[in-house]
């Protein structure tokens, strides 16, 4: 019965054509880059404790032989000492560099950007989003990009904390009331993508979703100068 419950949720779940990891942007790829950069860690870790963890019971079980024997003292192991270590700080840089780089870059921070970038001021409120350009056109279902130009989004809230989240532009980014918060993409194909908010922020949270069309550069200028 549970398994069946289980099922049903895969299927409904597999409607949603929210895919994640399926960047269309560099900075989706970068913070996907991210996400299997350290699940590969991750992975390596386990799998060396693993077998450590294996080969030592097996190694050290009690057998007839040796069912008596007192295991020898051991006064420390400056080698094994020194890899258990160094080693960890090797993958924890490994692991930080990547990831400062990477964050500070998408966010915009003190980052030069072109001139020609596209600026859209982005603010939550219960329960809608406006989607405000340089020339003062606002939308609120809909959010127009252009295709292989730069976009800065600038985020900030009317009253709580949402989340401004579309999948295959880039991860999500906390939209804070009094706060502005900045998220840099450059869309690399056309098409249509969904967006949502990802912090739930009260009854009608739901209808926060939104649409992010991506248009080849005249098209969008045409959209963006048209009332
Ligand atoms: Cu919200």
């Amino acid at each position: 019965m549970k398994i069946l419950v289980l099922l049903s949720f895969l299927f409904i779940l597999s409607g949603c054509n929210l895919r994640v990891l399926d960047p269309k942007t560099q900075t989706a790829s970068d913070q996907a880059f991210l996400i299997y950069l350290s699940f590969g860690i991750m992975m390596f870790v386990v799998l060396v404790v693993a077998l450590l963890f294996i080969a030592f019971t097996v190694k050290y079980r009690e057998t007839e032989k040796n069912r008596h024997d007192v295991p020898k003292h051991e006064e420390g192991n400056r080698t094994l000492e020194i890899i258990w270590t160094v080693l960890p700080i090797i993958l924890l840089i490994g692991l930080a560099v990547p990831t400062v780089m990477i964050t500070y870059d998408v966010s915009y921070i003190g980052a030069s950007s072109d001139d020609n970038a596209v600026h859209v001021n982005v603010t939550g409120e219960q329960f809608r989003w406006t989607f405000e350009y340089e020339n003062g056109k606002e939308t609120h279902k809909k959010l127009v990009l252009p295709e292989d130009r730069e976009v800065i989004f600038h985020l900030t809230s009317k009253d709580v904390i949402h989340s401004f989240w579309v999948p295959k532009l880039a991860g999500k980014i906390d939209v804070l009331p009094g706060e502005e918060n900045r998220l840099k993409v450059t869309p690399e194909e056309t098409g249509t993508y969904q967006g949502k908010c990802a912090e739930y922020c009260g009854t009608l949270h739901a209808d926060m979703r939104f649409e992010a069309e991506v248009m080849e550069q005249e098209e969008f200028q045409a959209w963006l100068n048209e009332e």
